[in-house]
């Protein structure tokens, strides 16, 4: 690693505690969203492939409209930029109010990116302002630094969407060029034996921390204790070579591996395979933000849904981790609440997003990195759950219904966003997440 790396690297995680570092991170991460847009034209911001999926200037307006919203409407000094984006831009927020309908965010050709890119800079500068003034109760700290979280999620977000709105595409557009992945032998899979018994999980700072180390979402809190029975976990996730012996074996045609749900909605979408790949020619292929390209057998498998990894681990013989065997499992050792490293955050990481690749990298041990993994918990609230206040009580805890939660971080996931204690979640027939799986039993 180069000098200046390691500088930008301790830069990243200085504490943010006076109005300068402040100001830089907010427009460092501001800076990004743009940057990942840079290379896209305005048609390719505009469309939305699917109802899940939102066009990229719909995000880049959207988190603008965050800022604005939930901090600077605060300022009576603030002159709103344009009254129409609350509408338009609100996600939903219904403490806000009514919003333009979700399936149809893809028709919305005004405001177009110039006016967008416009938006963003008169709240960058409006931002900056109220950063440098200084003097920030905890409750705007708090909204900024959610905000900032919020930012990198919808990074991520528009990198899974246009993905997807390339893949619809018959000539394969790509977003990033980059060489050729070498292909590899994956590792054998091994197991580690995890001792069981009562440990704690979650983060104490949940929905209350006001810098970049202390943050957390809600709903990765409170702290609590639960129960785990002696386990082993895999050393490394599943790989596209193990996916194609499940393929080999029939597993998508073997009623007897799936959850009724599941063999339904195979069925149905006809699924045979992990989303984007495609076998032409004696050849597998998937879709990447690079174009098409051959399956590479020794990365994580990504693009399945909960469904496929659940069937996946039954054909196995073994199971998904519960998201607290997960975690405890990533911790390493109980941390102390309260203490240097509350949520365990050191450690390995694989891959995370990188502007010039955006894919995944041969299977590590690393548990947070490459592809997010499900596990076999829905997500519900940790006891003694509460909403942050305000609108932002909606941001996750309404969501607490039909969805299961996944684990570490993926290759599109911003650096820094990641965390031990971290709970995303989608619905199990999602699989335009970098979505894959490790095994337990
Ligand atoms: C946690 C990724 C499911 O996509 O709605 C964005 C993230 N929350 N804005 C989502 C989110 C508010 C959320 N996921
Ligand atoms: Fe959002």
């Amino acid at each position: 690693m180069s000098i200046t790396n390691r500088i930008s690297a301790e830069q990243i995680s200085a504490p943010a505690t006076d109005e300068a570092s402040r100001t830089r991170r907010f427009l460092d991460i501001r800076a990004l969203t743009d940057q990942l847009c840079s290379t896209l034209s305005a048609e390719d911001q505009t469309p939305q492939s699917m109802t899940a999926a939102s066009p990229a200037k719909w995000h880049r307006a959207h988190v603008t409209w965050f800022f604005e919203e939930f901090i600077l409407r605060n300022d009576p000094s603030y002159v709103v930029y344009d009254e129409t984006f609350r509408y338009l831009f609100n996600s939903y927020y219904e403490t806000v109010g009514e919003r333009h309908p979700r399936p149809d965010r893809g028709l919305v050709t005004r405001p177009g990116i110039t006016d967008i890119t416009r938006y963003r800079e008169y709240v960058d500068a409006a931002m900056t302002e109220l950063l440098q003034r200084g003097d920030h109760d905890e409750s705007t700290l708090g909204l900024l630094e959610l905000g900032c979280n919020h930012e990198q999620q919808h990074q991520e977000l528009i990198l899974m969407d246009l993905k997807h709105l390339f893949s619809t595409h018959h000539f394969d557009p790509v977003y990033v060029d980059r060489p050729a992945d070498e292909q590899g032998e994956p590792d054998a899979l091994t197991w580690r034996e995890v001792a069981g018994g009562v440990v704690e999980v979650g983060t104490p700072f949940a929905g209350s921390g006001t810098t970049p180390e202390t943050f957390a979402y809600d709903n990765e809190g409170p702290r609590h204790r639960v129960f785990l029975e002696d386990f082993e976990i895999a050393e490394r996730a599943v790989t596209n070579a193990d996916w194609l012996d499940f393929i080999a074996d029939d597993g998508y045609r073997r009623h007897e591996l799936w959850l009724s749900n599941g063999w339904a909605h195979i069925n149905e979408t006809g699924w045979r395979a992990p989303g984007y790949w495609s076998f032409d020619d004696g050849e597998w292929t998937t879709f990447t933000l690079s174009g098409r390209r051959p399956v590479v057998w020794d990365e994580p498998v990504a693009h399945v849904s909960f469904y496929e990894a659940d069937a996946f681990a039954r054909w196995a013989g073994a199971r998904l981790p519960t998201e607290f065997e997960w975690e405890y499992a990533a911790t390493g050792a109980p941390s102390v609440p309260g203490g240097p490293n509350p949520a365990g955050v050191g450690g390995a990481r694989g891959e995370l997003l990188d502007p010039a690749r955006c894919h995944p990298r041969r299977a590590g041990s690393a548990m947070i990195g490459d592809v997010w993994e499900w596990t076999s918990s829905a997500y519900l609230p940790y006891p003694g759950f509460a909403p942050a206040n305000g609108a932002v009580g909606e941001y996750n805890g309404k969501f607490m219904c039909d969805q299961h939660v996944l684990r570490g971080a993926s290759a599109i996931t911003p650096r820094g966003h990641e965390r031990v204690s971290y709970r995303n979640f989608f619905p199990a027939d999602s699989r335009w997440v970098f979505s894959g799986l490790r095994l337990a039993r």
